[in-house]
């Protein structure tokens, strides 16, 4: 595919989608054409199954009925928005993506890597992010900063210590990928974070640069 894909994960509150609006940004001034998204949700079907997954009166969910509804989420993300921006020649960038998927139902439910390595090649159809940046913040800051502007949702009520598992997942991932994953201190200042992850991003773009499509949207 023509385009270039980009994730941002890590624990909640850590900075994701303040970091993907100011990468969106950077990108833009250079020319080329950005798309922006986000797990769960990014069509409509998708944001309907996200509805589902955050509405905190679903208590009763079964931890593979949660795993399902992520990836089944993503199946329609994928093909109806991710790969005909990607085949197009767009710079992808997603809050969030497969490592959410193996760091919160993998390891914060413990459902075996195995079942969730398997969903992830049916949900994606072999659609792979080309980097990924987690951006590193220890969950009790995280869940500070979210405390003060909105109502916790399902997932961000667990337990603090289902959040440490996942931080830790997210650290595990990047030394196993870490060609493909990059970890970004969360505790740093807005500019320094983006600054660490425009070095990152641009030698990218610029190996797929006669690739990439740079009419504006
Ligand atoms: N989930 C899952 O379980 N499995 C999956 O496969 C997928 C997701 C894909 C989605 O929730 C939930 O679904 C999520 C994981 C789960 N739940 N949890 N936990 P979401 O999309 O609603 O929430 P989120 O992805 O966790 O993001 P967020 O809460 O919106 O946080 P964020 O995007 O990382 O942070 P932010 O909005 O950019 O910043 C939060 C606040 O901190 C805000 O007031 C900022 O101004 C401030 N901020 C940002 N950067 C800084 C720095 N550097 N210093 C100080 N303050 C800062």
């Amino acid at each position: 595919m023509n385009g270039l894909f980009i994730t941002l994960e890590g624990v909640e509150g850590s900075g994701k989608t303040t970091q993907l609006s100011r990468l969106k940004k950077h990108l833009e001034s250079t020319g080329h054409r950005i798309v922006v998204t986000r797990e769960p949700g990014g069509t409509p079907i998708s944001e309907a199954i996200r509805d589902i997954l955050l509405d905190p009166t679903n208590g009763a969910m079964h931890p593979m009925t949660e795993l399902l509804l992520y990836e089944a989420a993503r199946a329609q993300h994928v093909a109806e928005h991710i790969r005909p921006a990607l085949e197009s020649g767009a710079i992808v960038l997603s809050d969030r993506y497969t490592d959410s998927t193996t760091a919160y139902q993998g390891a914060g439910r413990s459902i075996s890597p195995e079942t969730v390595g398997q969903l992830h090649q049916i949900a994606t159809q072999g659609v792979w992010p080309d980097l990924t940046i987690v951006i590193d913040l220890d969950p009790t800051e995280g869940l500070r900063r979210r405390a003060d502007d909105h109502a916790h949702d399902r997932i961000e009520s667990e337990p603090v210590d289902f959040h440490r598992q996942v931080r830790t997942a997210f650290l595990a991932l990047a030394e196993i990928e870490s060609e493909r994953i990059k970890v970004v201190d969360g505790s740093m200042s807005p500019d320094e974070i983006a600054g660490h992850i425009a070095a990152l991003v641009d030698p990218l773009v610029e190996q797929k640069r006669g690739q990439l499509d740079r009419t504006p949207e």
